[in-house]
Order: C-alpha cells, then sequence, then structure tokens
C-alpha cells in the first residue's frame, strides 16, 4: 500500500508494511507481527521518541561494543524486514560479526534472511551451519556458531525471548538488547537494556560509536560508568512523567493557557 509521506503516522505506518512484505515474503513469522503490536504500545506510552535515559544506555552500548573482543548482533526475521542496512552498517562501525538466529527456525527462513543481509551489504553472515550450543536453553534459538554468538563476548539481542537473554548473561557475557517494553524478562535480565524502537536505537548507537571510535579515555569512563539499575529507574521516571502529563493535561499558568510540550495521545 502507498502511504503519503503527509500522514501524520508516515513513519510507524512504514513500518508495518515494512513487516508486512518481510512475512509476505517469508521473513517473518505471524507471530513476529504480534510482536511488534506490543512493541508498538509501548512506543506510545514513551511518546515514539527516544529517551534520555535510552540514549545513555546506546552511548553505554557502543561503548561496549567498541571495546569489546568478539561482538556479535543476532538477526531474527523482524529484525532483518526492518532494519537489514542498519544492521549492516553498524556492525561494520563496531567491527561486528552478524549471526541469524530464529524462535521458529525453519532452514528455508534461515537462507531468506541470511540473502536480505547479503544484500543489504553484509559479507559474512553466521548462523546457516551451527555448531554449537547455548546451555540450558530449550528451544532452537540455542544453535549457534562458536565464531558468532556462541564465542563472543558481547552480544546485541533486538527483539529477543527472555529464555536466551538469561542464557547468555549466564555464559558469562555482556548482553545488550533492544526492547520496547521496559518490562519484559529480555529487559530486565540484559546487562544493558536498550528501551528504545529498533530502526531509531541502531542509527543512534552507530552515531556514538562513530563518535567514541577516536576517544578511548571516553569509552573507558563510559563502561566505568554506566549503572543498569540507575538507567532502567531513570527510564521509569520518565514514563511516569509521561503519564503524568497525559493525565493532567494541558497547563494554566497565570491564567493563561499554556501550550503543552506535545504529548501523543492513544488513539493520535
Ligand atoms: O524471527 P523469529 O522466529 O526469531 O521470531 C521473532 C519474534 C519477534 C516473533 C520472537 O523473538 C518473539 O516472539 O519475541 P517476543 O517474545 O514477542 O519479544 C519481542 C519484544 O520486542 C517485545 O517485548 C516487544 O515489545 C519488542 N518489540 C517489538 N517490536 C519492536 C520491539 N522493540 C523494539 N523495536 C521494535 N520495532
Amino acid at each position: 500500500m502507498k502511504i503519503p509521506k503527509s500522514h501524520p503516522r508516515y513513519t510507524s505506518l512504514m513500518l508495518r508494511e515494512k513487516l508486512v512484505k518481510g512475512w509476505r515474503e517469508g521473513i517473518v513469522v505471524p507471530e513476529g507481527l504480534i510482536a511488534h503490536g506490543r512493541g508498538e504500545a509501548f512506543d506510545y506510552v514513551l511518546g515514539e521518541t527516544t529517551s534520555a535515559p535510552a540514549l545513555v544506555a546506546e552511548r553505554a552500548a557502543a561503548a561496549f561494543l567498541l571495546r569489546a573482543r568478539r561482538p556479535v548482533i543476532s538477526v531474527n526475521g523482524n529484525v532483518a524486514a526492518l532494519a537489514a542496512r542498519q544492521v549492516v552498517r553498524f556492525a561494520k562501525t563496531v567491527s561486528a560479526g552478524i549471526e541469524v538466529n530464529l524462535f521458529h527456525r525453519t532452514d528455508t527462513r534461515m537462507r531468506r534472511i541470511v540473502r536480505t543481509l547479503r544484500a543489504a551489504g553484509a559479507t559474512h553472515v553466521l548462523g546457516l551451519h551451527p555448531n554449537a550450543r547455548i546451555p540450558r536453553l530449550e528451544s532452537r534459538r540455542a544453535l549457534s556458531s562458536r565464531e558468532g554468538i556462541f564465542g563472543a563476548d558481547v552480544v546485541v539481542v533486538p527483539l529477543e525471548d527472555g529464555d536466551r537473554t538469561e542464557a547468555l548473561v549466564r555464559m558469562g557475557k555482556t548482553v545488550i538488547s533492544v526492547d520496547l517494553n521496559p518490562l519484559s524478562r529480555t529487559s530486565q535480565r540484559a546487562t544493558i537494556p536498550v528501551v528504545d524502537e529498533l530502526t531509531r536505537a541502531l542509527p543512534n548507537m552507530e552515531r556514538f560509536a562513530r563518535d567514541l571510535r577516536s576517544d578511548p579515555d571516553e569509552i573507558g569512563r563510559l563502561m566505568k560508568s554506566y549503572r543498569k539499575s540507575e538507567n532502567m529507574k531513570a527510564l521509569f521516571a520518565f514514563l511516569d512523567w509521561r503519564l503524568r502529563g497525559l493525565r493532567e493535561g494541558p497547563k494554566v499558568v497565570r491564567g493563561t493557557p499554556r501550550r503543552p510540550r506535545r504529548i501523543r495521545s492513544p488513539g493520535d
């Protein structure tokens, strides 16, 4: 469907179109469409912008990735459909490997997603020939590559389920999640949870990585100073502020109605 650029919900509708196209092409599973709807609901509450605490997490994530010995970005169906080019650019910037890892794993989907990433510019994509299993994980997500996720020290897991995040943390890895739901087990368990929309988070992290590349002192400082608990507290304070703004409506100051900062309300 052609969506006019002037549509107030253009960005959101385009993401949906990408996912539906991905589903038609056999890249996205129907469950992926449901997962996206859940993400959208949280994004409404967040105001469909990157919050200040998310920026802090994204900058810390960039620092950890730049310092990693073997960083890897994990890609599933939704991620490939929404952000294949962004993943490839980001991976190049932080010298990370890319591995396809699917919850609903089939050989055909694996091949299609690898093809999508190659078409987006990736030269080497892992995942088709797993040679290891993530311990204590029953699902097919356990299948992994020694030269990729299994042997990595830092792993980026966008739109992940909590089980694998937990299992990767148990293996001693630094796990960077990207998940709009701050209550998900993934966000709760990850070492650095990035609570932001994927297609905003990836270019933000890439920009931070480019800026930080030439500043090893700042990388070290960020790695030392990042505190997950403080960052999540700040995120929940931001959510609280958003909800209070929605509950109280526009403020009136000295008899003059003050134009409120634009806060999107449900149904906008
Ligand atoms: O391609 P597969 O087979 O590996 O399956 C992928 C899905 C996404 C279906 C699978 O990983 C899954 O079921 O994920 P969950 O457990 O539903 O978790 C997805 C999380 O991502 C949810 O907490 C959503 O809020 C969040 N989410 C959805 N869309 C976005 C998002 N977070 C950031 N950006 C998004 N665009």
